[in-house]
């Protein structure tokens, strides 16, 4: 058997083994990654707002993002490595009435950051790797160049969906996220770079066709036209990665979500398509560092809102939320108290609109107008 076969089913199986749900591989070869002609023009739109991640260049001036050649010039293959992190709980589209309950996107629910779960089991594959191409004769594989890997979970400058789809996973769907026909959407990726030629995957077709379900219940309508997301109107944005303030224009449309959003997912076919009934036969997460925290799932609003610094990083350590930081979650409870029409919220709205750190006050007094509004 061909040594780049046999390399791909060490690769899977090593994935396996780590407790991964998919992998796939994706040569990197000319003509590569046809998706990536569209980020340059992405970035030039200004739709990644402040993630100024996403606009760092090499030195010849090139986003390093719009090709895996710019700063991995050494890499032949990618494996991509799918993990499942849907569980048995209901859908914010399904909790909507509960106005007085914030939501916090199901990825971010977890016992711990997907980063580090991810991350660890992509380095058993990667050890798995080394250990194969130090023993090549022993296996009966020709000699092996001096094997160059890197391992990245959101890290690295990659746009990893698109790897995901060359590898097989899943297709990009119209919302841009990656559907896999039988897992939908509720899947984390991570990804190794390596300087093996490994035997590659066919590409995951569409498999979107006529619907725009997830375009329609975007309440910002941040999903500009199929698969093109402006970032800088997308509730994920505005609550974990934007700073500051938060354009008053949009904060309606952010309803009672603190942090993340999960509508265009929810209401995805390939997702059970908005009820939970319809997953009754869903595959939910296996491992242990992704099962929900219960009192992350439709908290209270005033619970997060009222929350002491110590207490937010007791409470978020080694969890995705403390990524908004402490200011930000608390302006993110501040503005969905606002959407609430809960009136029970004036008093503590009254006692945020004098904190002491500005963003929270000028949002929480924004927040008050809109219930006091006749
Ligand atoms: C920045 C970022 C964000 C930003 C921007 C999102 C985005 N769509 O780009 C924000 C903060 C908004 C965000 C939100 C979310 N994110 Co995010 N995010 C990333 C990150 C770090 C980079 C993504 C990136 O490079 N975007 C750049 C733009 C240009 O890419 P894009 O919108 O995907 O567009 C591509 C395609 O749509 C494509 N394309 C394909 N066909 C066509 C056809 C046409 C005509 C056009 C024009 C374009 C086009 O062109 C683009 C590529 O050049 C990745 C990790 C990584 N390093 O890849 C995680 C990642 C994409 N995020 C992830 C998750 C889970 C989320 C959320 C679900 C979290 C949540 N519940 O709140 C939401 C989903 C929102 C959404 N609808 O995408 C997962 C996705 C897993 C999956 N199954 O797809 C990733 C892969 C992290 C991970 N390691 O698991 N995220
Ligand atoms: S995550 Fe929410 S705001 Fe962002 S595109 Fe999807 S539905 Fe719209
Ligand atoms: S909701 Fe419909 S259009 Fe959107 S990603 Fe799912 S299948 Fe594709």
């Amino acid at each position: 058997m061909d040594s780049s076969v046999r390399l791909a089913q060490l690769a899977k199986s090593a994935a396996s083994d780590a407790g991964f749900d998919l992998c796939g591989i994706a040569a990197i070869s000319e003509p590569e990654f046809r998706e990536l002609a569209h980020f340059p023009a992405w970035i030039a739109a200004g739709y990644a707002g402040e993630m100024e991640y996403l606009k760092s260049k090499d030195e010849r001036g090139q986003l390093k993002r719009a090709s895996p050649r710019a700063t991995a010039p050494w890499a032949r293959s990618v494996i991509v490595c799918a993990l499942n992190y849907d569980t048995d709980e209901p859908y914010s589209t399904e909790l909507a009435h509960h106005r007085e309950r914030g939501w916090i996107a199901r990825y971010a629910w977890s016992q711990q950051d997907y980063h580090d779960v991810l991350f660890k089991k992509l380095r058993q594959v990667e050890a798995r790797l080394h250990q194969a191409v130090d023993s090549s004769s022993a296996l009966g594989l020709p000699p092996q160049p001096e094997l160059i890997t890197r391992c990245y979970v959101d890290t690295g400058p990659h746009v990893e969906r698109v790897y995901a789809k060359y590898a097989g996973i899943g297709w990009i769907g119209k919302n841009t996220c990656i559907l896999n026909e039988k897992l939908g959407s509720w899947i984390f990726l991570g990804v190794i770079l390596t300087s093996l030629e490994l035997a590659p995957d066919l590409p995951a077709a569409d498999r979107c066709g006529t619907c725009t379900r997830c375009i329609d219940a975007c309440p910002t309508n941040a999903l500009l036209a199929p698969y093109k997301l402006d970032a800088t109107r997308c509730i994920s944005y505005l609550t974990i990665e934007k700073r500051g303030k938060i354009p008053e224009e949009l904060r309606p449309g952010i309803g009672n979500h603190v942090f993340g959003c999960d509508i265009c997912q929810d209401v995805c076919p390939w997702n059970g398509g908005a009820t939970q009934t319809a997953r009754s036969s869903a595959t939910f997460a296996s491992a242990p560092g992704l099962q929900p925290r219960p009192e992350l799932v439709n908290p209270a609003l005033d619970w997060l809102a009222e929350m002491s610094r110590e207490d937010f990083q007791q409470t978020f350590k080694g969890s995705p939320l403390k990524r908004s930081k402490y200011s930000g979650l608390r302006r993110n409870a501040a503005v969905a108290m606002g959407n609430s029409g809960e009136r029970a919220f004036i008093p503590s709205l009254e006692k945020l609109a004098c904190d002491e750190d500005s963003i929270v006050a000028s949002h929480a007094a924004w927040a008050l107008q809109q219930l006091v509004k006749p």
